[in-house]
């Protein structure tokens, strides 16, 4: 084994006095570059065939979206001084065959560039990225993070391309330690939760302490101001069509106090290998505070991530009651993992103008859903749930349903489909569902990647590197890291598109889309499975065929997220005050934070921090 990388030269060499000029005046080189790379680093210039594995999130196939935590790393250490800026590459690479990653990452000379290895997906993309950066500028250093970044930190710091990676699932205060670290004594066995590398040789350093989850929250007038500062309405956007429906959400909870088998977040997956002691919550004041916060911005729908109940009985009802005390126009979605009771249903009505709901029972079938071991629990008591939530003033409530579970075989799936219609029938329009295969991984970390044989999985791949060859197969039926005892790939993949043909056509029945939409969703699926029928023959791609029949061939994205337009979606009066106050902060040197709290919590401020945030701690009138 070698560690080669060169290790980071002084800061003064690294950071040039450079700036850009703005219509909003010279902004200097960012201290942080944070980079969200696409899924497959050159799928321009390939033909895969991704199939349905994005089609109920807001993201293509490119895996586009980057990870929110961006946003409250941004904000956090822009709050003692530093600047970051945010760099969706997947998604500028989307837009554009001729955008050429490598001229704008040129011009970059931050302290330190970012890059999220958060979801496994990006297991090609983001190890690609860091080589094309170390080729541009050695000199600068590169530090991974996130989800999948942590489980496989010892496999990428023996990438040559890669300097730190942060573990954790709460990075803020890691990442400030580095920056600092960076800019002065380069004593990287300070960072907490840091493995780097030093005369070549890896070294881990022991986990930070907890912080709290108050302290990592967004800062919408800095997106504002960045959008607007670089007329740049594009690199540091969300999702790809992120101004037509900007969905937004509120983190109540960082892990899970579940066990899914699958999820690499559950409760057993995050003791086995990530930092820290989780579930970890979010105050109610501060849920309550980020949900106002995003609907002075918009009128796009809030979803509040995670089940209220696992933070136990009063925790949700506090954050029911905060919510109630400052109450918005937004539509509020709230997630469950097993059907609420009665009572906890009347006191969201009660408490929210506006509310949703999704509930994810994942099975039909009682005894595949006890054995992915999210929840045990009846049909009979999720559709008293499901009454009274409809009998009051849900909005809309949506059921997901998952293929590639254990014990779930062929037949089981399309029974879930029948089993829907049942629904359907019972119940009316503000109740949809969904149906998706697992992919195209099960997540490393989680009980069945770790104990596959016990819960009936058979994996295709085990490291970075394989999940990283994976991700180049032409099909996702090659691509899945997985098949079970039940299902093979192939099996899977028929489930998939038979169980979807059934339920469009459900939907279109019981009138929970339209005929035009269920007739669209019906030609894509034709036209996905004909492509399928082409690689098992190993027939030649057509690669514009292929790239537009990979997403949208299950269901339609605007049945979760409804298309609207700007003046629709936004509210110009909270963009321009944020505007104003970011504009005001800067020209006077007044940001409009309450840096006095970070001191008042015992955070420790480094000299020129403190200075920084003297001159900053009046908190600017809303
Ligand atoms: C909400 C959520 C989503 C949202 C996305 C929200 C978003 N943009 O971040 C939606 C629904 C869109 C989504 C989609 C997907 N998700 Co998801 N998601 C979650 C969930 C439920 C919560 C995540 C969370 O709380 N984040 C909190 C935010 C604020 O922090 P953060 O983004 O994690 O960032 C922090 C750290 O991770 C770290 N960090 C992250 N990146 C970086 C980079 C650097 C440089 C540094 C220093 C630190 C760092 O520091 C941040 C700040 O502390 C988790 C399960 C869970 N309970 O954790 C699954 C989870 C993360 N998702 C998962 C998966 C697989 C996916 C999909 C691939 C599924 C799919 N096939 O569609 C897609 C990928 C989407 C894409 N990139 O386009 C897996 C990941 C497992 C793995 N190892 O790969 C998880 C663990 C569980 C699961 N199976 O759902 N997801
Ligand atoms: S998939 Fe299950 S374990 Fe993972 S975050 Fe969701 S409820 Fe929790």
């Amino acid at each position: 084994m070698s560690f080669v990388a060169p290790s980071p030269p002084p800061v003064t060499t690294v950071v040039p006095a450079s700036a850009s000029r703005t219509h909003l005046g010279v902004v200097p080189q960012p201290d942080v570059v944070l980079i969200h790379p696409p899924s497959v680093f050159d799928f321009r210039e390939r033909t895969i065939f991704y199939g349905p594995i994005s089609d109920v999130i807001p993201s293509s196939p490119v895996f586009e979206m980057y990870p929110v935590g961006f946003l409250t790393l941004a904000a956090y250490l822009r709050r003692h001084g530093y600047r970051v800026r945010i760099i969706n590459l997947a998604l500028l690479m989307m837009r554009s065959r001729r955008f050429r990653p490598e001229r704008l990452l040129r011009k970059l000379r931050p302290v330190l560039f970012g890059i999220d290895l958060h979801w496994l997906p990006h297991a090609h993309g983001g190890p690609a990225v860091a080589a094309l950066l170390k080729k541009l500028h050695p000199g600068i250093p590169i530090v991974f993070g996130g989800i999948s970044a942590t489980y496989f930190h010892e496999e990428l710091i023996r990438d040559d391309a890669v300097d730190f990676v942060l573990r954790g699932s709460v990075t803020e205060p890691g990442l400030l330690a580095l920056v600092r670290e960076l800019k002065s004594a380069r004593q990287f066995a300070r960072v907490p939760g840091l493995t780097w590398k030093e005369n070549g040789l890896p070294r881990v350093n022991a986990e930070g302490t907890a912080a709290s989850l108050d302290d990592c929250t967004y800062d919408l007038g800095a997106m504002v101001a960045g959008v607007t500062s670089h007329l740049d309405f594009w690199s540091s956007v969300p999702f790809h069509t992120w101004w037509g429906h900007p969905i937004t959400a509120v983190f109540t909870v960082r892990g899970c106090a579940r066990g899914c088998v699958t999820c690499g977040a559950s409760h057993a997956a995050f003791q086995r290998f990530m930092p820290g002691q989780y579930p970890l919550l979010r105050s109610p004041a501060s849920v309550a505070a980020q949900v106002r916060q995003l609907a002075e911005l918009t009128r796009a729908p809030i979803f509040l991530v995670g089940d209220l109940r696992d933070g136990g009985e009063a925790y949700a009802r506090d954050v029911l009651d905060a919510l109630a005390a400052a109450p918005v126009n937004n539509r509020i979605v709230f997630e469950f993992f097993d059907p609420p009771s009665r009572e906890y249903i009347t006191r969201i009505d009660a408490s929210i103008r506006h509310w949703g709901a999704e509930l994810s029972p994942e099975s039909h079938d009682e005894e595949v859903r006890a054995r992915l071991g999210k929840a045990h629990f009846a049909n009979v008591r999720m559709e008293e749930a499901i009454e009274a939530m409809l009998a009051l003033r849900c909005e809309n409530l949506d059921l997901f349903f998952m293929i590639g579970l254990p014990g779930q075989t062929y037949g089981n799936v399309l029974e879930t489909v029948g089993y829907i219609e049942r629904l359907f029938i019972r119940f009316d329009r503000r109740l949809s569902a969904f149906i998706t295969p697992m992919g195209p991984f099960i997540d490393p970390g989680s009980n069945g990647f770790e104990s596959a044989e016990r819960h009936g999985y058979i994996m295709h791949a085990r490291t970075l590197a394989e999940h990283r060859a994976l991700l180049e197969q032409r099909d996702w039926e090659s691509i899945l890291n997985y098949e079970t005892r039940w299902m093979t790939r192939a099996e899977i993949v028929d489930a998939t598109y038979d169980a979807a043909e059934r339920l469009n056509e459900l939907k279109r029945r019981h009138g929970r889309i339209s005929d035009d939409c269920a007739a669209a969703v019906s030609k894509r699926m034709g036209t996905a499975r004909a492509i399928r029928r082409k690689l098992l023959a190993n027939g030649e791609l057509d690669s514009a065929e292929v790239r537009a029949f990979s997403e949208g061939t299950i269901n339609d994205k605007s049945e979760l997220f409804a298309p609207g337009a700007f003046l629709r979606n936004f509210r110009i009066r909270g963009i321009v005050k944020l505007l104003v106050r970011e504009v005001f902060g800067r020209v006077t040197g007044l940001r409009g934070y309450e840096v006095s709290t970070f001191e008042d919590r015992g955070e420790s401020l480094s000299t020129s921090e403190r200075t920084r945030s003297r001159k900053t701690a009046r908190p600017l009138a809303h």
